[in-house]
């Protein structure tokens, strides 16, 4: 029943992945197993792409197929806590428009007591800043990129959120980044996936 939905996924089958994951859920599979197999399709997505046996379309198809999938488990991820842990700032950094990570990313911060400001995809480094200016009792920033070529930007923002004196963690994540890259540019914690960047971000006010 997982493997429909992996294969609903890769195939960017829209119409199927709703039933298919309502169907794996029935079976006794838990939530984060069904998110763990979409997540695994996509790397099985970005593999044929970089293959060439796919292009954009058929990447943002399986991208859609992902959200959409994603949407049948959110009542069942995290438990809650409409925003008692104070705000959140994250995007996606400037040039980048991959969302699907970050916005998992805001779904489990959100699941532990934050109250998320998602500033979207593609956000220069002066609008993370103005955020912050405008909501001062943030607790955390977080950053998201997927592209090595938007891990400048992501730098570029780090450093200005710094340089305009703003002294809550900044947090980083996304597939091309490391604890390495993380303490290079100066931000203040990395993590590996969602959940972890949950758990991360109430240690961090906690
Ligand atoms: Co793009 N893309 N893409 N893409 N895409 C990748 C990233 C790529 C690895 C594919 C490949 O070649 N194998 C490759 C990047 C290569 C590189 O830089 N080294 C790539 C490329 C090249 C491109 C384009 C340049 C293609 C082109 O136009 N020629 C282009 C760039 C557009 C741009 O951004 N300017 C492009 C476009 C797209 C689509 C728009 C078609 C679509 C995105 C749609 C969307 O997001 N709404 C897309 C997709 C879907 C992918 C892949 C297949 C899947 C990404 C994804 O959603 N993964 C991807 C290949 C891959 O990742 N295997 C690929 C699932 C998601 C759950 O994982 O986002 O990693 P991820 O998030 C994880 C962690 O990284 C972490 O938690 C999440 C899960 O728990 N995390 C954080 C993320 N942010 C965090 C922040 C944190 C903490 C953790 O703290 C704040």
């Amino acid at each position: 029943m997982i493997e429909s939905i992996q294969n609903a996924v890769v195939n960017g089958k829209l119409k199927l992945i709703t039933g298919a994951v309502q169907e794996a859920l029935d079976g006794g599979a838990s939530a984060q197993e069904c998110l763990d197999s979409m997540t695994a399709a996509m790397d099985i997505v970005g593999a044929k792409f970089q293959a060439n046996e796919i292009f954009v379309p058929e990447m943002l198809v399986a991208a859609k197929t992902m959200q959409r999938g994603v949407g049948v488990l959110k009542p069942l991820l995290g438990e809650g806590g409409a925003g008692k842990l104070g705000k959140y700032i994250l995007g996606t950094v400037a040039g980048d428009l991959h969302d699907i990570g970050k916005n998992l990313v805001s779904l489990m911060i959100e699941s532990a007591g934050f109250e998320v400001i998602d500033l979207g995809v593609d956000v220069p480094a002066e609008k993370f800043v103005e955020t912050y200016k405008a909501n001062p009792d943030t607790k955390i920033i977080g950053c998201s990129a997927l592209l090595t070529t938007t891990m400048d930007a992501m730098r570029e923002t780090v450093k200005a959120i710094k340089e305009a004196g703003i002294t809550v963690p900044v947090m980083v994540g996304g597939a091309p980044i490391t604890q390495e890259f993380c303490d290079a540019i100066g931000a203040d914690a990395y993590t590996t996936d969602a959940a972890s960047a949950a758990q991360k971000a109430k240690e961090l006010v906690g």
